[in-house]
């Protein structure tokens, strides 16, 4: 559709009806580079490409690596109609906690955790049960700037959550275009791909950059039932 070919370029109009009112309904939450907050914006002011570069506008975000008991990893293929990144493949679900109460309190990071439980039942229709708050881990700490396509891009503080669960999964397809299950080597043979263009898939660049620096050493982890010795919640890696 018209509104899919230059999803980033074209008019607010041509803006899928969902996404459009999550850019206006959801609040994120504005920090400074040391992760303190410092305001709130809309959604839809926070991914305005202008606005992150001139006037350096940096939110709060999640990222949640979600394993099954077989330590393979979900990963979602992001629906066509959402505003930033259509369509590319990326880690069990991404947002930002909202500037609310519930999801900005900071001890243990307890914020952020409520808003990935919110999160998964949004996306991908996982019963909060099935991840209950407590079993979230909060390793680290990534900040990093990408376009999208035209007016859009990230610029996040992101919060990287593990949690090893097994989960019944339902997704929603006004985020969702498709889900699968990966294991260390399907990861890498989907790494060949997307650098070879094939099929033409591409992965987010939040999860292209935890790949790179940290995903397969936490794997380690994972599969040991170690990942507390991996926490580092001190440094806010810049990349
Ligand atoms: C934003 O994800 C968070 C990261 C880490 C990129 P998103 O664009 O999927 O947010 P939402 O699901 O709220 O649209
Ligand atoms: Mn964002």
């Amino acid at each position: 559709s018209p509104a899919r070919t230059a999803a980033g370029d074209a008019p607010d109009a041509a803006m899928d009806a969902v996404q459009r009112r999550l850019m206006f309904e959801d609040e994120c939450i504005l920090v400074d580079e040391n992760d303190q907050v410092v305001g709130h914006e809309s959604k839809y002011n926070c991914h305005l490409m202008e606005k992150i570069e001139k006037e350096h506008m940096l939110h709060r975000a999640f990222s949640v690596f979600l394993f099954n008991s077989k330590y393979e990893l979900l990963l979602q293929q992001r629906s066509a109609t959402k505003v930033t990144f259509p369509l590319v493949w990326t880690n069990t679900c991404c947002s930002h906690p909202l500037y609310r109460e519930s999801e900005l309190i900071d001890e243990n990071a307890l914020g952020v955790r409520n808003a990935a439980q919110r999160k998964l039942l949004d996306e991908l229709g996982i019963p909060a049960e099935d991840v209950p708050v407590d079993q979230f881990i909060s390793l680290s700490r990534i900040l990093y700037k990408a376009p999208s396509d035209g007016k859009w891009g990230e610029h996040e503080l992101d919060y990287l959550l593990f949690i090893v669960r097994d989960v019944s999964v339902n997704p929603n397809p006004d985020e969702v275009a498709n889900v699968k299950y990966v294991n260390r080597e399907q990861l890498i043979e989907l790494l060949r791909k997307v650098d070879a263009g094939d099929e033409g898939l591409k992965l987010s660049p939040w999860f292209r950059l935890v790949v790179d620096n940290f995903l397969f050493k936490w794997w380690d982890h994972v599969e040991k039932g170690t990942l507390q010795e991996a926490v580092d919640m001190e440094n806010i890696h810049k990349l």
